[in-house]
C-alpha cells in the first residue's frame, strides 16, 4: 500500500530544514513543484525546482494571494489514484499527479501575537495553504500530506523506500486536518475579537490572550482522574510557563491528578513573598506554612510548618516549594511517602536525597515561572456546550493589603497578630469555597474547605485543628525515626490532657467570603480564635460585628472575596 513518491508540491513558510529536504527528495527521483520564495530557496540550494506558475500556466497575481489556487494544483492533489475514471480525467486534461504535499502556513498567531494591525493580520490569513493541505489529507489513499519541519527526515527515509504506506499516509493526515482546524480556530476567534472590538471595545479588550490562542498536545497521560480515562497534557502556545513546562527530573511520568495538584500546590505556596510551602491533596491544601526569608534553612522551616497542620493528609501529599528544596527538607520528605515534589531548583544533596525514593516524583518549575500575580492571564473551565473565561484571581486586589483593612470589631491587632492574619489571608485564597482557615505563627492549622454552607467550614477548621495537629499519631505515616521527629516537633505547648493539640485556641481565622451570620463566626469564638479576616458586606454585618464585640474579638474588614471552586 505504498504509494511512491514521484513529484512533490512544496510551499512553506517557514524554510526550516527547507534545503536538506528538497536534496534529500531530489536525489530520491522526486521532482518538485514549488512557489515563489521557496522555490527560490531550492534553486538557491543548487535543487532542480519547476515553479509553480508554470505548472499553471498562469502568474502568481494579487501579491501572491493567488499562487497556488488553480485546477492544474488541486486536480493533482485531489484525483483519487484508485479510481480508473479520475486518473483518465488527469490524462484527458494533462494534469501530472502529486504524490506528496509539503506546506506550512503563513504565521496567523505570531503576527496576531506582535501586535500587529488589522490589516497585516488579515494579510497573513492563509488560504492557498490550507486548501493544499486539507486537498492533500482527504486524498490520503493517494497523497502523503506534511505540515511539520521536524518530520522531513521521515520524508526524505520514505522517499528512498517507496513511500509512504497507508497507515503512515493517515496518521499524516489527521496531524494535517488537526493543524489546520487549530490555525482556523484561531483566525475566528481573532475575527470575532475584532469584531466585537466594533461594537463593544470594552468587553473585547477584557480577554485578547484568547484571539489566537492555540493548544498543542505535549504528552498522553497514561489516564485521567480515573483508569478508565482517556487523558492528555497539552501547553498552551505563547502561555507563560508554569506547570505544563515543569522538567521531571526524577520518577514515573506525571498523571492527571498529579498535575491538577502540583498546580493547586503552586497556587498555594507562590502566593507569598516569603519562603513558602504548601501540601496539597485532592487540590486542596492540608498545610501551608512560611519561614522568613532569614530563618536558618528556611525552606525547611516552612515545610515542617505546613507538615504539621495535617500530618495525615499529607500521606501520598503534593508539596510545592517556592525556594530551592535544600537538604534540610529533603531529609524531613523522603521519611513522608510524597507523591510529587515540585520547586524552582533542588540542591545537588536535596536530589541525591529524594531520588533514592523509588516513587516520588521531582519537577522542576521552568524558568521564569513566577507569582500568579498577573490578572492580564486568563483561566478557562470546561462547562458543558462551552467554556468560561476569567481573568486569573490573584491576591493583588485592592482589600488584599493589611493596610487597606478596616477594623470592625475588638482591639486592633498588634503586628504578629496582624502577619498571621496576613498570611492567613493569603492561605485561604487556596482551600476550595467555602473556606474557612485557622492560622498561627506563619502556619495553617486548620483548614476548613468545600462545604456547601460557611457553618460547616468553620466547625471543620476548629474540629480538624483541635484533631488533626502535630502531637497526634496519624497512624499512617510513623513509620520511621524522622516521621516520628516531625509529628512532635511544634505544638507541644497545645497539647491536650487527651493528646490532642488544642490549636484553635489563640489561633487567628480567615473566611475567603462574608460570613451571612453570626453562627459560624460564633464557632470559632467559641473554640477561642482571637482575631478574625473576612471581606465583610453581609447584610448581617451588624450582627457578626456584635458578635466578635461580645467576645472581645478582633475582626478586619477587606473588601475583597477569593472564592475558588
Ligand atoms: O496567499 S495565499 O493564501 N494564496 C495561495 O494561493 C497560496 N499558495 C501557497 N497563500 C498561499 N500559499 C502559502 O504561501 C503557503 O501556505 C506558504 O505558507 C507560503 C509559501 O509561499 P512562498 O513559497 O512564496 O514563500
Amino acid at each position: 500500500d505504498r504509494v511512491p513518491l514521484k513529484r512533490a508540491l512544496i510551499s512553506v513558510y517557514d524554510k526550516t530544514g527547507l534545503e536538506e529536504l528538497a536534496a534529500g527528495l531530489h536525489a530520491a527521483g522526486v521532482q518538485i513543484v514549488s512557489t515563489g520564495s521557496t522555490a527560490q530557496r531550492i534553486a538557491g540550494a543548487g535543487v532542480p525546482v519547476t515553479e509553480v506558475s508554470e505548472v499553471t500556466g498562469f502568474q502568481e497575481c494579487l501579491d501572491g494571494r493567488v499562487k497556488t489556487l488553480h485546477p492544474m494544483v488541486h486536480a493533482g492533489i485531489l484525483a483519487d489514484r484508485r479510481r480508473e475514471d479520475h486518473v483518465a480525467q488527469l490524462e484527458q486534461m494533462d494534469v501530472q499527479p502529486f504524490d506528496l504535499v509539503v506546506v506550512n502556513l503563513y504565521p496567523f498567531v505570531d503576527t496576531v501575537r506582535s501586535g500587529a494591525g488589522q490589516d497585516e493580520v488579515v494579510e497573513q490569513i492563509d488560504i492557498g495553504g490550507p486548501s493544499m493541505v486539507r486537498a492533500a489529507a482527504k486524498n490520503h489513499p493517494s497523497v502523503a500530506v506534511v505540515v511539520d519541519p521536524a518530520k522531513y527526515g521521515d520524508v526524505v527515509s520514505a522517499a528512498q523506500q517507496g513511500g509512504f504506506d497507508l497507515p503512515a499516509r493517515r496518521r499524516l493526515a489527521a496531524l494535517a486536518f488537526a493543524h489546520t482546524a487549530a490555525y482556523d480556530n484561531a483566525v475566528a476567534a481573532w475575527t470575532a475579537a475584532q469584531f466585537e472590538a466594533d461594537e463593544d471595545a470594552a468587553e473585547a479588550s477584557l480577554f485578547p490572550p484568547y484571539a489566537g490562542v492555540t493548544l498543542q498536545r505535549a504528552q498522553t497521560l497514561r489516564y485521567g482522574e480515573n483508569p478508565h480515562q482517556s487523558a492528555a497534557l497539552y501547553v498552551e502556545d505563547g502561555a507563560a510557563p508554569g506547570i505544563a513546562q515543569a522538567e521531571l527530573l526524577h520518577g514515573k511520568a506525571m498523571s492527571y491528578n498529579n498535575y491538577a495538584d502540583a498546580d493547586a500546590a503552586l497556587r498555594a505556596a507562590y502566593d507569598f513573598g516569603q519562603p513558602a510551602v504548601a501540601i496539597v491533596k485532592h487540590a486542596n491544601p492540608c498545610g501551608v506554612g512560611i519561614a522568613a526569608e532569614s530563618a536558618e534553612d528556611a525552606i525547611a522551616e516552612a515545610h515542617r510548618k505546613a507538615h504539621d497542620c495535617d500530618p495525615v493528609s499529607a500521606f501520598g501529599g503534593v508539596i510545592a516549594a517556592n525556594r530551592e528544596v535544600t537538604a534540610g527538607m529533603a531529609n524531613t520528605v523522603q521519611a513522608i511517602f510524597t507523591e510529587v515534589v515540585i520547586a524552582p531548583s533542588f540542591s545537588a544533596e536535596a536530589l541525591e536525597i529524594l531520588s533514592a525514593k523509588k516513587n516520588i516524583r521531582l519537577l522542576r518549575l521552568p524558568e521564569g515561572f513566577a507569582r500568579a500575580t498577573g490578572r492580564e492571564s486568563i483561566e478557562y473551565k470546561q462547562v458543558s456546550g462551552g467554556m468560561l473565561l476569567q481573568a486569573r484571581d490573584a491576591v493583588d486586589a485592592a482589600g488584599d493589603d493589611p493596610e487597606t483593612w478596616t477594623l470592625a470589631a475588638g482591639p486592633a491587632a498588634d503586628p504578629e497578630t496582624l502577619a498571621d492574619l496576613a498570611f492567613a489571608w493569603r492561605a485561604v485564597r487556596a482551600p476550595k469555597s467555602n473556606a474557612v482557615l485557622l492560622a498561627s505563627g506563619g502556619a495553617t492549622v486548620g483548614i476548613g474547605m468545600g462545604q456547601v454552607n460557611r457553618l460547616d467550614s468553620c466547625r471543620l477548621a476548629v474540629e480538624r485543628a483541635n484533631t488533626l495537629g502535630a502531637a497526634t499519631t496519624g497512624a499512617q505515616e510513623v513509620t520511621t525515626e524522622s516521621t516520628t521527629e516531625i509529628t512532635t516537633a511544634g505544638g507541644a505547648e497545645n497539647v491536650s490532657g487527651t493528646g490532642a493539640p488544642e490549636r484553635a485556641r489563640g489561633a487567628v481565622a480567615a473566611s475567603d467570603a462574608f460570613f451571612p451570620f453570626a453562627d459560624g463566626l460564633q464557632i470559632l469564638i467559641d473554640a477561642g480564635v482571637r482575631a478574625v479576616v473576612q471581606p465583610g458586606g453581609s447584610v448581617r454585618d451588624e450582627d457578626v460585628i456584635a458578635a466578635a464585640e461580645a467576645a472581645g474579638v478582633t475582626m478586619y474588614f477587606t473588601g475583597a472575596r477569593h472564592f475558588f471552586h
